[in-house]
């Protein structure tokens, strides 16, 4: 009995000072890489369900590819209904939440939740949810080119970040394969996301091509301070959005998977293929849990929905009456 009671606290402890080392890495460095998010049967079963959505997609990919349809001046190609690009091509999201329940459980990872909760906040909603298959390049158009991406940082205001210390956005990559040196490892600059300027992206290598590669004279590895992301599959990067980033080229031998998942508070609009997502989802009976259905985008789970979606609105005013000019007499006092 005594040893029931002391064991249980013993591993909140545990978890809760792994979660304070890693919110305190996360703030000095800008990242954090959790280990093994995925393992067993659940990672196998999340990459039996990408490998069968890839294949839909890639069907699409390589027939616009051979035709040479919608490549840009820079060598992108466009297709519609998903992303796709010269380097890689994106799958629409459902189509692999749809496969199967543990593709929908990796968004809302228990491994997961409460770094986001921490940093994000309580409120913490996907946002983006990208399924991204990155092709293996040939070593000269590594060379040439580097990887499918240039250094950047995704969001350089962050007002929420400087007056309250956590990040609007956390962006987190799953990656479904293993990621060795020459598998397109993302890199990173750590402590970054502190600079007040941009990486300079028109001289290093990366996404591009035609003039605008004339000058991008450096490798993306001479970045100073650079480090690499190398992982096994099942693993997570999960980064602020101002940490200056890449990815670097992939001349191995396997495509590099990944779902890239961008964290943002509830009050954030999601883009239409999350909410269509969520739909279908929701429509499945798989938003089974308040976790779920907060992340993606139904109700919060603390409580009062201020920001409740039209298509959940159910007639009340309780919720919302503050957005119809409905005040209380004094601040702090209750509406009647
Ligand atoms: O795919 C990667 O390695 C990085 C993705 C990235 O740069 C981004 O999502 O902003």
């Amino acid at each position: 009995m005594s040893t029931l009671t002391e064991t249980v606290p013993a591993r909140d402890d545990r978890a809760a000072s792994i979660l304070e080392d890693q919110v305190a890495a996360y703030k000095r460095d800008g990242f954090v890489i959790i280990e093994d998010v995925l393992q067993g049967v659940e990672l196998e079963r999340v990459q039996a369900a990408f490998e069968r959505a890839q294949a839909r997609t890639r069907v699409d990919w390589e027939e616009g590819r051979a035709k040479g349809k919608g490549v840009s001046e820079i060598g992108e190609y466009y297709a519609s209904g998903t992303w796709h690009a010269r380097k890689f091509f994106d799958i629409y999201p459902l189509h692999l939440l749809e496969q199967d329940d543990a593709a929908v459980e990796m968004i809302a990872h228990p491994r997961l939740i409460p770094f986001l909760s921490a940093t994000v906040g309580e409120d913490v909603q996907a946002a983006t949810i990208q399924v991204r298959v990155l092709e293996p390049q040939s070593a000269e158009d590594a060379q040439e080119e580097g990887g499918y991406v240039t250094w950047h940082r995704d969001h350089t205001s962050d007002e929420e970040w400087r007056f309250q210390g956590r990040p609007l956005n956390t962006k987190v990559l799953v990656y479904l394969t293993d990621v060795g040196p020459d598998d397109g490892c993302t890199a990173c600059v750590p402590g970054s996301h502190l600079f007040e300027e941009r990486p300079d992206h028109s001289i290093y290598k990366g996404m591009g091509g035609g003039e605008h590669q004339a000058t991008k004279v450096r490798d993306q590895r001479d970045m100073p301070g650079m480090i690499a992301a190398e992982v096994k599959a099942g693993s997570a990067f999960l980064f602020n959005t101002r940490l200056w980033h890449t990815t670097l080229p992939n001349p191995g031998d396997r495509d590099r998977w990944a779902v890239i998942t961008l964290y943002s508070p509830f009050y954030q609009k999601q883009p239409g293929v999350t909410v269509e997502a969520a739909v279908s989802l929701e429509a499945a009976g798989r938003l089974n849990t308040p976790i779920r259905r907060q992340l993606f985008g139904l109700e919060p789970m603390t409580g009062a929905n201020g920001y409740k979606r039209l298509a959940q609105h159910n007639g009340s005013d309780e919720d919302d009456r503050m957005f119809k000019g409905v005040r209380p007499p004094r601040l702090g006092q209750r509406v009647v």
